[in-house]
């Protein structure tokens, strides 16, 4: 007999249970993410067909270009994460600053939600795939009053919840609530995310590097010897630009994925609050490590501002500690233990 399909929502109400403060709150809030990646999703399918490419004549907080689906990435979140009560505010990387939801039952609410609604959206417009990012934190201000900024800049380590959904040739969800990873794939003929990655765990090593190596001659010494190293040893080098894509490859087959400091972004690119940590917990979750390239852990790094950047060393344990060891052996200023 064919095993039974388990959605998305079964799932998470089945695993409440494994959650110590298990109100139904945090459960009712995935619900949320989970419904508004759907209706992402459906745009991205879409994108190609109506009129809803194209720079949006913004810029985002960072001062790159937005694109209109990253808006309406972000509004629909925002939507569905305010509608149901159990999110007192948000954060994201579309937004300057932080925003406390207004509804009365949103108030006194447990939880923040950060997220990258449209990663790699530079890949919009050919088609290659884009993800979402979201992180999930129990506030740390009273509950009887809007949300402060200090709920949102808590270390990746007090994170409640992390998941990403990515838009490929297959639409998955990957969460994890500090049990393990699992993985759901959208089964578009019943609507439902259905249960189809159990307790994900990374390749102890594996073959695939994953860096944007153009960047070659912007890197530091140690990253430069470390780049030659993975060519010597012949490993395949995959890069699509799109964070959520080139970690999903690395965390089913093993790899290690970099972005780390170049001339341009001292501190790397990528954002700690919206992209690291929430990656970090799941890849942490799934047996793998994740650093920065002063090699310290990336959910143990105090945030001081919403869009801080950092540099990112995640993947199979086995290879972010060669990693480190090429850090150790080639770094000119002394490194962290
Ligand atoms: P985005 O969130 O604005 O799309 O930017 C983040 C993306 C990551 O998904 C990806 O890893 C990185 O930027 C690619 O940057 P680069 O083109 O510098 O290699
Ligand atoms: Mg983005």
């Amino acid at each position: 007999m064919p095993n039974r399909i388990v959605t998305l929502d079964e799932f998470i109400i089945k695993s409440q249970k494994d959650f110590h403060f298990a109100t139904g709150e945090l459960t009712a809030l995935l619900r949320d993410i989970g419904v508004a990646a759907k209706i992402v999703n459906r745009e991205v399918n879409r994108a190609g067909l109506v009129n809803i490419l194209g720079v949006h004549g913004a810029e985002n907080s960072s001062g790159e270009s937005v694109q209109k689906l990253d808006m309406y990435a972000n509004d629909k979140l925002i939507e569905c994460l305010s509608g149901s009560g159990e999110c007192c505010g948000i954060a994201s990387e579309e937004n300057e600053d932080f925003v406390p939801l207004k509804a009365i039952e949103s108030k006194n609410a447990k939880y923040v939600v950060l997220f990258d609604p449209l990663d790699g959206s530079s890949n919009i417009d050919v088609n290659v795939s884009v993800g979402t990012i979201f992180s999930i934190y129990r506030r740390i201000s009273p509950d009887d009053g809007p949300c402060k900024l200090e709920d949102f800049l808590q270390k990746g380590v007090e994170q409640i919840a992390a998941g990403y959904v990515i838009y490929g040739t297959s639409t998955i969800l990957v969460y994890t609530t500090g049990h393990g990873v699992n993985g759901f794939t959208l089964d578009p003929s019943i609507g439902e995310f259905c249960l189809s990655h159990r307790n994900i765990q990374i390749p102890k090593t594996g073959q695939y590097y994953s860096i944007n190596q153009g960047y070659y001659s912007k890197f530091d010494l140690e990253m430069r010897r470390y780049v030659d190293n993975c060519s010597d040893e012949n490993l395949r080098l995959r890069y699509i630009g799109t964070m959520v894509a080139d970690i999903h490859r690395i965390l089913f087959q093993g790899g290690i994925f970099l972005y780390p400091s170049t001339r341009k972004y001292p501190d790397g690119k990528l954002r700690l609050l919206y992209e690291c940590n929430p990656m970090s917990f799941i890849m942490e979750q799934a047996g793998g490590k994740s650093i920065n390239t002063r090699l310290q852990r990336i959910m143990d790094i105090k945030p001081t501002e919403l869009h801080q950047r950092a540099s990112i060393v995640i993947g199979s344990p086995q290879m972010v500690d060669e990693m480190k060891a090429f850090v150790e052996r080639y770094s000119a200023s002394p490194v962290l233990s």
